[in-house]
């Protein structure tokens, strides 16, 4: 039984192709600064996006045809999914796939149950990696939808609910780990406020840090040494989420203990909602060690939500290609598409246009960045641009052997500073350019 007959395995033909159907520049097995595309993208697919994703939005319901899925909460269903996930994972030659509980299996009336259920489809799940190598990127629990979560989830108001997310939270590091998943994902839902006339954040910060220290012990306890991520967001669907941005993150975990265990999953439209680019995003987390994992999609610059769209901007992939390659990879993060096609692309052949796009964006991103790379073009740039601080005076700041009266008096002696070079911001964006 195939649920897209009119695919076929999706190959690579090169640039000059014409073929929708084909890879244009992601070719697995080209290597890139010693590392085959396949090793270095590690491209994975959003289960909630593709496969549950219907298009519905404030002014309408899904329109989206699947011919597959009869829309009901049943069990047969949530399997029938699992053969189509499958098969357009393997079509499409993607490596990896991330989910929400919610969105493998079903929720049911009573904890106990659903947890039956999420097991009967990891069981479902775990044949289908095995007899596919697809593996999973990273789980998460779903503790936004119900409503339950209305106030959050561990900074609820309501410790009834604390304790219901602790308890699927748990369920979900459990399947996890039981699926090999090489990361765990926390991103607050509603781990915010609408207002703070009702709200004590101080609380709220210190219960999500209890929650946040238990995950990760619990984890320990069961053997799980997959990589914890944090998912910054400043807005959407509270006004304000307490994980904004990668500084907001980086923040709450030094202040509770937590930065050597957590990482940062840094998505592409999360950035420019909180008013940074994509590669400052990127490059903030890497000089401090956290860049873990990345949510690549695209959001559109007019519009003041997260629109998740699949990434085909090459300056933008060049950019996070950029810094990719600057920390050696990304493993054992990826490149997770957190991206959905329109709702006006409602037919399942859509889904492979866009993931085709995403991946022949990121390989010519990275393409392109390596070479930028190889040139050094910007690397020297850089490092002339700073070398005063390479000896002299320079150096003795660095070092640490500089005071302010130290400074004065070389200051004092020399009566003026030496003369700036310009920034060239003009010229170094003709070079990229050049190799777009
Ligand atoms: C929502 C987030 C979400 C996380 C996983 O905006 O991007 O999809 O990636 O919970
Ligand atoms: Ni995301
Ligand atoms: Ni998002």
């Amino acid at each position: 039984m195939s649920y897209f007959p009119e695919v076929p395995t999706i190959q690579y033909e090169g640039p000059e192709s014409r073929n929708p159907l084909a890879f244009k520049h992601y070719n697995p097995n080209e290597v890139i600064e010693g590392q085959t595309m396949r090793e270095l993208l590690r491209f994975s697919v959003a289960y909630w996006h593709t496969f549950r994703g219907l298009g519905a939005d404030p002014f309408g319901p899904g329109c989206a045809v699947r011919p597959w899925d009869d829309g009901s909460d049943s069990l047969e269903n949530a399997l029938k999914r699992v053969d189509v996930a499958f098969e357009f994972m393997q079509k499409l030659g993607v490596d990896f796939y991330c989910f929400h509980d919610r969105d493998v299996a079903p929720e049911r009336s009573t904890l106990k149950e659903t947890n039956e259920v999420f097991d009967q489809v990891a069981d479902k799940l775990l044949e289908a990696q095995q007899a596919t190598g697809i593996k999973l990127l990273w789980g998460t629990a779903n503790l936004f939808s119900h409503a339950r979560y209305m106030h959050g989830a561990a900074t609820s108001c309501n410790a009834d609910v604390f304790a219901h997310a602790a308890a699927a939270v748990k369920k979900a590091i459990e399947v996890t780990h039981k699926l090999g998943g090489a990361n765990y994902v926390f991103w607050g839902g509603r781990e915010g406020y609408q207002n703070l006339y009702n709200t004590d954040m101080k609380r709220e910060l210190d219960h999500l840090a209890k929650f946040m220290h238990m995950a990760k012990d619990y984890a320990k306890s069961i053997g799980f040494e997959g990589q914890f991520l944090f998912e910054p967001k400043p807005k959407e669907p509270t006004k304000h989420h307490y994980d904004f941005d990668v500084a907001a993150c980086m923040n709450f975990l030094r202040q509770y203990g937590l930065e050597n265990d957590v990482k940062m999953n840094i998505e592409t439209n999360h950035a420019t909602l909180a008013g940074h680019t994509m590669m400052h995003e990127l490059e903030y987390a890497r000089i401090q060690n956290s860049l873990g994992s990345v949510d690549a999609n695209y959001g559109d610059l007019l519009l003041g939500w997260d629109t998740d769209q699949f990434p085909t901007d090459i300056y933008l992939t060049t950019q996070c290609m950029l810094v990719i390659l600057k920390q050696g990879g990304i493993s054992p993060g990826g490149l997770n598409f957190d991206a959905k096609v329109r709702r006006e692309s409602f037919e399942p052949i859509d889904l492979f246009h866009a993931h085709i796009g995403g991946m022949d964006a990121f390989a010519r991103g990275a393409k392109i960045a390596a070479k930028i790379r190889q040139d050094g073009v910007l690397d020297e740039f850089v490092k002339n641009r700073y070398s005063s601080y390479d000896e002299g005076i320079g150096q003795s700041i660095e070092k640490g052997e500089a005071s302010f009266v130290s400074l004065e008096q070389y200051m004092l002696e020399k009566g003026d500073s030496a003369p700036n070079a310009s920034g060239r911001q003009e010229y170094l964006e003709n070079l990229i350019n050049q190799y777009i």
